[in-house]
């Protein structure tokens, strides 16, 4: 990893056409924020990238469902998102958008350089076309019957009933979801990368190159099976124009754009983002979920080969799915726990939520996620086990020593045993952070916190207070020393509440380094007031929430 000067980390950029729900934060902004803030708790030099992505039929199709324009819809989610994201301490440099000046401009000459320099195979193909709607039908536009199960309702690229997907010429009886007419086949000339140009290429940049990927990024069949040129233009009118005379209507395919917004947010953040773009010596790593796999480890990178100047990324680590109380999180029907509404809902938990998707999170396989397991998660582990260990070093120091740190007397063998249990926590998060396996790392971060519980409860300071103040006083100087090292350790997970702890500790951000250090208070130092860290949710909290679900699938 020395070879590396900085690190350029990107987010996958959410469709802004409704607002980010838990299974987004748990498969890419947690995983990435948690990544982000150990970096720079580390000292070294990072930018967290982020944005909407404001361009594609997704947005065009919910803004028609309304009867306003695209331009109206992305306004209010972007707004939204970017809002729920900063709640929740995502802590981006930037969070950018695809609709903006500089992106409509920096994809537009990335178009155009690989178009000058003959980097696109140009074709004819036959497409639906809605006379009465005078515009090309995007795949989603056209509906039909599904020629594999029957469903009447299955879209021009997949049947949602039987989950095949199709082209929009296999549907029985294509009408135009526009208009409902019957839509005409008619000719249109597209613009295509030749992936297959870079097959081999591919080949051996992942395949030699990047064993270290995880496996259900690195296992995927994409470049067993063949690549095929891919259009990266489309005929829609919203989107980046194509700079290209002869291509009026037609815009720049969602997924040619949507990644150069990486390239084009890290340009308006900072006048110096073609050192991250185009030194060898930055990482740059995607943070995304399985679905965008293989755009960004197939697409982008060809595109980025393509135009030549670029760097490519060190790592994509993808994630899983998220699954709410067993079923599949679905916008359409409204299965979701919306970030926006759990705010109101539960006000001032964001870092449960953080650190219950981080316990659950999808890293190697699909995950579920219930209330129950919320409430159980916060009320066993995060009150019982870090906040009940916190706040009884911190009470018992008030009630004996006023406050100030004890210093510490001769060590018994099992204070020096625990003082070394506790040291070695440090690499074993530092080896799961640096292999993006979060539910581990945190899960060791835990562990800590069970050290400093059982090292209490074993050693019963409330009971030597009445005879042997001394022996109380190196109790609990290791005491606080753990506590100080859980503010290093959770703080990538926990932010807000490590605030909270430094504040109470009456400390600055100690730093990365230092963790595993038994040495964090000196003796004398004065502690600020404490507070409880994790309030216990109630069964009735609980409940409401499941009736709250209940009613949507009721609702459905
Ligand atoms: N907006 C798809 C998605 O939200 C797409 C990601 C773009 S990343 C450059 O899953
Ligand atoms: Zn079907």
């Amino acid at each position: 990893m020395a070879k590396f000067k900085r690190n350029l980390i990107t987010t996958a950029l959410p469709y802004a056409n409704g607002p980010v729900h838990i299974g987004h934060l748990a498969g890419v902004y947690v995983p990435a924020d948690i990544y982000v803030r150990y970096l720079r708790q580390k000292g070294e030099e990072v930018v967290f990238i982020g944005g909407s992505d404001e361009h594609g039929v997704p947005i065009t199709i919910k803004a028609q469902k309304e009867g306003v324009t695209p331009q109206d819809i992305v306004d209010r989610y972007h707004q939204i998102i970017k809002d729920s994201f900063e709640e929740f301490g995502i802590s981006f440099d930037i969070y950018s958008r695809t609709s903006s000046k500089t992106h409509h401009e920096l994809s537009s000459a990335f178009f155009k350089k690989l178009y000058d320099e003959g980097k696109f195979i140009e074709k004819t193909s036959m497409q639906f076309y809605d006379e009465k709607a005078g515009q090309f039908l995007a795949d989603r536009y056209i509906v039909g019957k599904c020629p594999h199960c029957g469903n009447e309702r299955a879209y021009g690229d997949q049947c949602e009933a039987c989950g095949t997907s199709l082209n929009a010429t296999d549907l029985i009886d294509p009408v135009s979801a526009v208009t409902g007419n019957k839509p005409e086949l008619k000719e249109t000339k597209h613009w295509y990368l030749p992936l297959d140009r870079y097959e081999d290429w591919l080949k051996e940049w992942i395949l030699e190159g990047h064993k270290e990927w995880k496996s259900n990024v690195y296992g995927q069949s994409w470049l067993d099976n063949g690549l095929q040129p891919r259009a990266v233009t489309r005929d829609l009118d919203w989107g980046v124009p194509v700079p290209l005379d002869e291509a009026k209507g037609k815009v720049l395919y969602v997924w040619f754009d949507a990644p150069i917004g990486y390239i084009s947010a890290t340009k308006d953040l900072t006048p110096e983002w073609e050192k991250y773009w185009k030194d060898p010596e930055t990482r740059m790593i995607h943070f995304i979920g399985k679905d965008n796999i293989v755009f960004h480890c197939i697409i982008f990178p060809a595109m980025l080969k393509a135009e030549g100047s670029y760097i490519l990324p060190d790592n994509v680590p993808a994630n899983e799915f998220l699954n709410l109380e067993g079923d599949k999180i679905s916008t359409s029907r409204n299965w979701a726990v919306w970030l926006n509404e759990y705010l109101v809902d539960m006000p001032g938990k964001q870092d449960v939520l953080r650190y219950v998707l981080t316990a659950n999170a999808p890293e190697t396989k699909d995950n579920d996620f219930t209330c129950k397991d919320f409430q159980a998660r916060n009320n066993n582990e995060l009150v019982a086990i870090l906040g009940n260990f916190v706040n009884r070093a911190l009470v018992l120091t008030e009630k004996y020593f006023e406050g100030k740190v004890p210093a510490a007397g001769e060590l018994t063998d099992y204070d020096r045993q625990t003082l070394t249990d506790f040291a070695n926590v440090k690499a074993d998060v530092e080896r799961l952070l640096d292999t993006y396996h979060f539910r581990d790392a945190q899960k060791e971060a835990m562990n800590l916190a069970r050290i400093g519980n059982k090292y209490l409860a074993d050693t019963e300071p409330w009971k030597l207070a009445k005879t042997d103040m001394a022996r109380v006083a190196t109790i609990m100087n290791i005491a606080l020393q753990i506590t100080a090292n859980l503010a290093i350790a959770f703080e990538p997970f926990l932010p807000f509440s490590m605030e909270k702890l430094n504040k109470m500790l009456n400390v600055e951000p100690l730093g990365w380094n230092r963790l595993g250090s038994t040495d964090l208070l000196e003796a004398g130092h004065q502690l600020g007031k404490s507070e409880l860290l994790f309030e216990k949710i109630e069964d009735s909290v609980i409940e409401a929430q499941v009736q709250k679900l209940l009613d949507t699938k009721k609702a459905n």
